[in-house]
């Protein structure tokens, strides 16, 4: 049987490829878990810098993959998103590095949560997103009742979720679903360029830069400050910083890959 999920490395960019094209990468339960161990995985690997999820075929991910949920009324949400899209979604979250979700074809359900929750988020001109949820009368989870209003507002979030209307690849550039939007027929070269060029920033203040951003985006000013004056201390002791500051008054470019 095919892995659900490949695994490649090349300068220093581990690409986890969710593998079920014949299903648009819908996601059972191994599709999740195996994910989520990858992901583990990366994080403690010295030699990876960035953290790509990308997919095969020409859908991203189709959310849950509905032909192995019980019969309605005979499921435990509760316990299953527990068990499964919760822990994914923190481990991406909190993972040391930066994850690039590579979007090449429709982020359907909790595919499109994943594909929101990346650091950077990259898709492919043919790309789309759409909050399908509604469609089976259930709610957005795996994130994007909170990912979704911080970037586009309560009030387009609430119609996208209730519509279940598709987002194409230029709304999503426009309102910032999506940092970059790359030719269908470069997408993959693109998307392990832009990655390469992450590799080679500096690892530990993009690590306390996430970490920062992330308990900003929840927390007020007054502890914004504190934890930037707190985490500073971690990067300004390391030696990523004197590098920098070498190479400027060296007038040469930085060298963050020890
Ligand atoms: O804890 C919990 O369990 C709750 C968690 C919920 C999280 C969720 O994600 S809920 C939402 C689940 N996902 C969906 O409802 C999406 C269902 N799929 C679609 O609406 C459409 O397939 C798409 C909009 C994603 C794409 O449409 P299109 O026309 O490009 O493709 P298609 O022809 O519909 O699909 C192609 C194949 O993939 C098809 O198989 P076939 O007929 O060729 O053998 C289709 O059945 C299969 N597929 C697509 N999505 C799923 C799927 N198979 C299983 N599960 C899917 N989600």
């Amino acid at each position: 049987e095919q892995p659900v999920v490949l695994s490649s490395t090349r300068a220093g960019v581990r690409t986890l490829t969710l593998n079920r094209p014949e299903k648009l990468n819908a996601a059972n339960n191994d599709l999740i878990l195996t994910l989520t161990r990858e992901l583990q995985a990366a994080g403690a690997d010295q030699d990876v810098r960035v953290v790509v999820i990308a997919a095969a075929g020409r859908g991203f991910c189709a959310g849950q993959d509905l032909s192995e949920v019980a019969q309605p009324g005979q499921t435990d949400f509760t316990a299953h998103l527990h068990a499964t899209y919760n822990p994914l979604i923190r481990t991406i979250r909190t993972l040391e590095k930066p994850v690039v979700t590579a979007v090449q074809g429709v982020a359907a359900g909790a595919g499109a949560s994943l594909a929101l929750c990346g650091d950077v988020r990259l898709w492919a001109q043919s790309a789309a997103m759409v909050q399908v949820f509604s469609n089976i009368a259930l709610i957005p989870d795996s994130g994007s009742t909170w990912f979704l209003p911080r970037l586009v507002g309560y009030h387009r979030a609430f119609e996208l979720m209730a519509l279940a209307e598709k987002v194409t690849a230029e709304e999503a550039l426009r309102v910032g679903l999506c940092e970059h939007v790359y030719p269908d027929d470069t997408f993959a070269a693109d998307v392990q360029a832009y990655a390469e060029r992450l590799a080679k920033r500096p690892a530990n203040a993009l690590k306390l830069t996430k970490q920062a951003l992330n308990a900003a985006l929840s927390g007020t000013l007054d502890a914004a400050l504190d934890e930037e004056a707190r985490l500073q201390q971690l990067a300004g002791d390391h030696w990523e910083h004197a590098e920098g500051v070498a190479a400027f008054r060296e007038k040469r470019p930085a060298d963050f890959r020890r």
